[in-house]
């Protein structure tokens, strides 16, 4: 992530969806600490978008942030009036707290790879197996982002990172195949460069009644792309090889290594791998959801006092 950066006299954000920022706010001024070329400014763009769009009250849509690069979203996302910084991993757990002491509420988590695969993993399992009704964005950029680098547990098999720097060679995690294990009942996993598929499904997670997982695939350009080739994982394309060290690259990168679910159905382990399936995996709307059930037994025990 980059520094402060420069504060540019008067600079204000021009689009209509960004009125202010919380950073723009506080200093006078509009700017981005994210890297030129990182994935997230999109996320910030689409997730603004579709508040406005939906026309929902925000204060019944707390936002809960784990700690990444992400986190600085909170300057590009003005929906809502309610921002909640978790510790690192720990979104989920914050999120159990809010919707059970106000059921009204439905939690919308921002979470890294890191954050919710790695230190986070076991509060993330059980947020699923509840099926508490909230939101959680997963944002997949294969790498410890915020902390210069290292390997997260979704690093593709043979990528350099800062902790390998000859070739990860660790099994990765698949969340949405965790997601599905753990009872999650929407689970979706979209790109970046898909931008209307990524607000189709955050349309529908605002809709449903139970634990909405979107797992979104997103660049970083300075600590992944900077040190990988563009052939990585899908080497029968017999592409150059150069370094996804912008944008462009990166981008076209993660359209050409998506499969679209329906067409994953007729591809080997093996052609698959290294791959990120993309499309929807569950959607189950009548399933009992947490807070719902809890509050049932709340009312036996009330009745036999
Ligand atoms: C308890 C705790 N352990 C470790 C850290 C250090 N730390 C901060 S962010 C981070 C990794 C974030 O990676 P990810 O969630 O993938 O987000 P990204 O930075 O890539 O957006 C780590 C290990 C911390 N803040 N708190
Ligand atoms: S995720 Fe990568 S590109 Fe984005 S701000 Fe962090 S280090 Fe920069």
């Amino acid at each position: 992530m980059s520094g402060m950066g420069p504060i540019y006299p008067k600079e204000k954000p021009d689009h209509p969806y960004v009125q202010f920022s919380t950073g723009g706010y506080l200093f006078g001024n509009y700017n981005s600490l994210f890297c030129a070329g990182c994935g997230y400014g999109i996320i910030g763009h689409i997730f603004t978008r579709v508040f406005e769009d939906e026309k929902i009250e925000p204060k019944l849509f707390p936002l809960i942030i784990g700690i990444g690069c992400y986190t600085q979203l909170v300057t590009l996302v003005h929906h809502t009036s309610q921002k909640f910084f978790a510790l690192h991993g720990r979104a989920p757990a914050v999120a159990t707290g809010m919707k059970m002491a106000n059921p009204k509420l439905k939690p919308i988590i921002f979470s890294g790879d890191g954050d919710c695969f790695g230190i986070g993993g076991n509060h993330f399992i059980h947020m699923c197996r509840r099926n508490l009704d909230c939101v959680i964005f997963i944002f997949n950029n294969s790498i410890y982002g915020m902390t210069g680098g290292q390997a997260a547990p979704t690093t593709l098999y043979g990528a350099e990172s800062t902790t390998t720097p000859y070739k990860m060679f660790e099994n990765r995690i698949d969340g949405v195949n965790l997601a599905l294990a753990a009872g999650a009942t929407y689970i979706a996993r979209t790109t970046v460069a898909h931008p209307r598929t990524l607000m189709k499904y955050f349309r529908k997670a605002l809709k449903h009644k139970g634990t909405s997982v979107i797992e979104v695939i997103t660049p970083c350009v300075t600590y992944f792309g900077r040190k990988n080739l563009d052939r990585l994982g899908v080497e029968y394309l017999d592409i150059i090889g150069e370094k996804m060290d912008n944008t462009g690259r990166m981008l076209d990168w993660i359209k050409r290594n998506s499969v679209r679910i329906n067409q994953a159905k007729f591809m080997t382990d093996e052609e698959l791998f290294n791959n990120y399936i993309i499309g929807e995996f569950r959607y189950e709307p009548d399933k009992p959801e947490y807070s719902e059930e809890y509050a049932k037994i709340q009312k036996i025990a009330m009745e036999e006092k």
